[in-house]
């Protein structure tokens, strides 16, 4: 049976080449790629995330989790993806101006694609601008904006402002640790997911 403890273990002690084992191993024994992921990889990163609130770990520490994670990520994303069959929709996700985090980005980018999204992924530290271009270019029915910083959040608010000012009929949602329904109301966005799972029923919602 996977051990998925030893998983979240490999992931908070950044132990790249474990993490990247363990996950091929619970797919080989036939562990759902979703319970690989959340009892595995995202309970991993979440010890990191307690620790590093209380200075126990710091930015080296965290970034080598963060490494070993999005290494196992890519072994999972396949097996998420496959479950999808043609485009229900057409996705555009990035993390806003000055924010560099992805991983929860890259959570949502996966699970979408694993629902049966086209899903272009913008990338971090994306300009409203940058954005707005992206969408002209697709053909995109939703917008996911991801913040993780408290000081970035305002990036969402200029980015929805450019969306709107360019009479773009897209649907945007946003989502990020700092993030809140009551901020979502409050910059016009269309939704707010608190995690990827949920940005998945949302995306979908907004197609009905
Ligand atoms: Co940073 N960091 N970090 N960091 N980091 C946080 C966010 C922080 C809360 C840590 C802390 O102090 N406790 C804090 C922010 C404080 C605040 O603003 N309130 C912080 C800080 C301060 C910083 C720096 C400023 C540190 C410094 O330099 N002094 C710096 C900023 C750099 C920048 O962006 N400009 C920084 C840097 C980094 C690293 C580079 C070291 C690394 C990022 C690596 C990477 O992403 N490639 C990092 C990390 C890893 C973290 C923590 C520890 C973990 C974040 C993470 O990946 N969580 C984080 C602490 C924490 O969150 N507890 C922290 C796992 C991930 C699965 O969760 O991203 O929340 P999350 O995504 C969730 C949901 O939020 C949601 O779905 C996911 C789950 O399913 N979600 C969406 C996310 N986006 C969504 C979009 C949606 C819908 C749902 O729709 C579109």
């Amino acid at each position: 049976m996977a051990d998925l403890k030893a998983l979240a273990n490999a992931v908070i002690k950044g132990d790249q080449a474990e993490a990247v084992r363990l996950t091929q191993q619970a797919l080989d024994e036939g562990t759902a790629p979703k319970q690989v992921l959340d009892e595995g990889l995202i309970a991993g990163m979440n010890v990191v995330g307690v620790r590093f609130k209380a200075n126990e770990v710091y930015i080296p520490e965290v970034l080598i989790s963060a490494r070993a994670m999005k290494m196992a990520m890519e072994i999972l994303e396949p097996e998420l993806v496959a479950a999808g069959v043609d485009p229900i929709g057409k996705a555009l996700i990035g993390t806003v101006q000055g924010d560099l985090h992805d991983i929860g980005k890259n959570l949502v980018v996966m699970m979408l694609k694993g629902a049966g999204f086209n899903v272009e992924d913008a990338g971090v530290d994306v300009s409203p601008d940058a954005f707005v271009e992206k969408i002209k270019s697709g053909n995109v029915q939703i917008v996911g904006l991801s913040a993780l910083l408290t000081t970035t959040m305002s990036a969402m608010d200029k980015t929805i402002q450019m969306i709107r000012e360019s009479g773009l009929a897209c649907k945007v949602m946003i989502g990020g640790a700092p993030v809140t329904q009551n901020y979502a109301d409050k910059i016009g966005a269309d939704g707010y997911a608190p995690d990827a799972a949920s940005a998945v029923d949302l995306a979908k919602s907004f197609l009905n």
